[in-house]
């Protein structure tokens, strides 16, 4: 048999193999990026990325709910918001066809992806009050929404077969619209927002702020700002939920200067610059919605959205669902009794 020179210097290698040990495969100690020199790494911060990944995965729900007098543009407000930077959506009424009075609650959703994280918006809009003779009262059917929201999130947590992460419908925030008068609060709003601030966080706004005079807009903040502390009508960010120093800092800024938010909403969308924009066209030029020398849109935008939208959700979920869980359940309205809180709960809560 023909051997060739190299399977024969192969069999003399062969013959003197000694079997090297095999390298042993590679377990990461600690994830890539982290400084090798410290030893005894748990990897606790590492949750972070674990918990970006789930929330990448699951999602989360996040409802906004619009109130206040007739005809201050609540609904659309909710246009703008679904038109704005936040989705570029339809909210699914026609360009040119005119709003309608809102005339029931209606909830109005879109699942808006950014980033890979997934947010459930849903903006509840309502039927303005103030135009009856009669006004007594008439945060009511918006109070019994609130708690109905709380009401299915209690039965299903309470649930033998309780749902991994239950469908979160409660509002997180409600913008509670303020008439562009330059006078008082009207003794209405003061009542309204003194039963709502009890079971949800108000954030309150100047509607149609394009009427008002740059100096009438300061001054007019500033009373809002006087007659809601004379009341003792507590609106978000709460003083008495800061956490720390560095909260109560960035809030007050908020609580003294930001609010009420003077907005102008508007679904029509305009050639400004060679860019469309949305705005409302008036015989002196475009009011841009998104532009900050013209409007605080976009400053209430970004302080719902980008810097506290995790904390309206926990105010919600430990405050104001806590105390209507708590009493719901002292009252003893016929509920089981409620098993101890687990992850489970916590995690519908991202
Ligand atoms: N000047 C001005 N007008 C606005 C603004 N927002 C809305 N409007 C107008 O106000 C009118 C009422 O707007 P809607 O959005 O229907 O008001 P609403 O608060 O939903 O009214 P109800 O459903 O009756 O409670 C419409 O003619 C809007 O075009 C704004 O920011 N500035
Ligand atoms: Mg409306």
């Amino acid at each position: 048999m023909f051997k060739g020179p190299v399977d024969s210097k192969n069999e003399a290698a062969m013959s003197e193999l000694v079997p090297e040990p095999r390298q042993k495969p590679v377990v990461p100690m600690k994830p890539m990026g982290i400084n090798t020199s410290l030893l005894g790494y748990i990897g606790i911060d590492t949750i972070i990325e674990q918990m970006r990944k789930k929330t990448m995965k699951t999602g989360f729900d996040f409802n906004i709910m619009v109130v206040g007098q007739s005809g201050l543009g609540k609904s659309t407000l909710v246009n703008t918001l679904f038109k704005s930077q936040v989705s570029r959506k339809s909210s699914g009424w026609n360009r040119e066809e005119k709003i309608p009075k809102t005339v029931e609650i209606k909830a109005i959703g879109h699942v808006i992806e950014e980033g890979g994280v997934k947010m459930k918006l849903t903006v509840i809009d309502t039927p303005g009050f103030g135009d009856q003779i009669n006004n007594e009262n008439c945060w009511e059917p918006i109070e019994k929404y609130i708690n109905e929201q709380y009401e299915k999130f209690l039965k299903e947590e309470v649930n033998i077969a309780r749902k991994k992460r239950i469908p979160d419908t409660r509002v997180h925030c409600c913008l509670y619209f303020i008439s562009p008068t330059g006078h008082s609060l009207r003794p209405l709003d003061l009542e309204f927002m003194k039963h709502l601030s009890k079971v949800v966080n108000i954030i309150p706004v100047i509607a149609k702020a394009d009427t008002m005079t740059l100096e009438e807009k300061t001054e007019f903040k500033q009373r809002v700002r006087k007659e809601l502390e004379v009341n003792g009508i507590e609106f978000y960010p709460q003083k008495e939920f800061d956490e720390d120093l560095e909260d109560k800092t960035e809030n007050d800024k908020i609580r003294q200067e930001s609010m009420p938010f003077a907005v102008v909403g508007s679904d029509k969308e305009y050639q400004v610059n060679g860019k469309r924009v949305l705005g409302r066209k008036t015989p002196w030029g475009i009011i841009e919605v998104e532009n900050l020398n013209h409007c605080e849109f976009a400053l209430l935008r970004d302080f719902v959205i980008r810097t506290h939208l995790q904390d309206l959700k926990e105010v919600t979920h430990n405050i104001h669902y806590e105390t209507y869980r708590a009493k719901r359940l002292n009252d003893n309205g016929g509920l089981p009794p409620m098993t101890v809180e687990t992850e489970e709960n916590h995690e519908s809560n991202l």
